[in-house]
């Protein structure tokens, strides 16, 4: 053959021979970006520690190529705490509406420097809800221009375990799925509750990272990858190293 379209031939099939072996091995992934791909490869890259790490414990199964390993202990930085119970606050109304998945929004402002400089990405931990006493229900406007109600939390009910510490993932940053301008800390909790806490205070800790922000292109694919977050949180937060940290936020 041609030395000429031997070379060819040799400069396209490489690349495209790289990439379809990347896929198969797990490191380019149907949802990613090309940020996560190149941190994927990145040996300094602080969340690939793969020292001390309890992901061998967990199903490699429902691990995914952009998760980071999770210590068998919470690692430096973590654990993180807010310093208050902070006000939980209305956003657009999506999780519930479009994703089946509620999550309490924090406002950002009354979160400590060292919780706001964190990585946009998914992070799992415990929250304690309260109840604000003495405020009446109140109508509050969304960014929308749509009417939420503000409950004050009046409807938790410490017989329900509302009022206990309680596992959850937490969501920070813009949402690209849904192309926020603005960040967003956002927690689902890990219970079934009787009614909506807007106006509730939240106090919760930071035990350790998933996962980076990621966009994509359906809320299917959206919703399956929270689901999984939340199989991943569940597990480690049960173990020992991990539960401990309840009593960090207990009162
Ligand atoms: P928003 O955009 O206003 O935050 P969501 O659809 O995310 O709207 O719903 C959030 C509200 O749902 C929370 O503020 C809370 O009152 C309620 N909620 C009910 N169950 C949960 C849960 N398991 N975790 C978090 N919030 C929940
Ligand atoms: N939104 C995204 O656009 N990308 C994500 O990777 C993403 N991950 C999330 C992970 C968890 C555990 C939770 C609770 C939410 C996540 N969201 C993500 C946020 C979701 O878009 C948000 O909750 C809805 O927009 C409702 O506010
Ligand atoms: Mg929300």
């Amino acid at each position: 053959m041609d030395k000429h379209i031997m070379k060819w031939l040799f400069i396209t099939t490489i690349p495209l021979l790289l990439i379809s072996l990347s896929y198969q091995l797990g490191y380019i992934h149907y949802n990613n970006n090309w940020k996560q791909i190149i941190l994927n490869f990145v040996p300094f890259n602080p969340h690939n520690n793969k020292n001390n790490s309890i992901s061998k414990d967990i199903d490699l199964d429902i691990m995914r190529p952009f998760d980071s390993p999770i210590p068998a202990t919470p690692n430096a930085p973590f654990p993180i705490s807010t310093d208050k119970y902070c006000d939980i606050v209305c956003g657009f109304g999506r999780g519930s509406s479009e994703l089946g998945i509620p999550t309490a929004n924090v406002e950002i402002s009354e979160l400590t420097t060292e919780l706001n400089a964190l990585d946009f990405g998914v992070y799992f931990g415990f929250a304690h809800l309260k109840t604000v006493e003495g405020k009446e229900t109140a109508i509050v406007q969304r960014k929308d221009g749509r009417n939420v109600s503000y409950n004050y939390g009046n409807q938790l009910v410490v017989e329900n375990g509302d009022l206990d510490v309680i596992p959850m993932v937490l969501s920070m940053g813009k949402n690209p799925f849904f192309g926020n301008e603005f960040k967003t800390v956002e927690l689902h909790i890990l219970h079934k509750f009787s009614n909506n806490f807007y106006g509730a205070e939240v106090k919760f800790n930071i035990l350790g990272y998933i996962r980076p922000e990621l966009d994509y292109t359906t809320a299917e694919a959206l919703i399956q990858d929270i689901n999984t977050d939340i199989e991943i949180a569940k597990k480690v937060l049960k173990t020992p190293e991990y539960s401990k940290f309840k009593e960090q936020i207990a009162n």
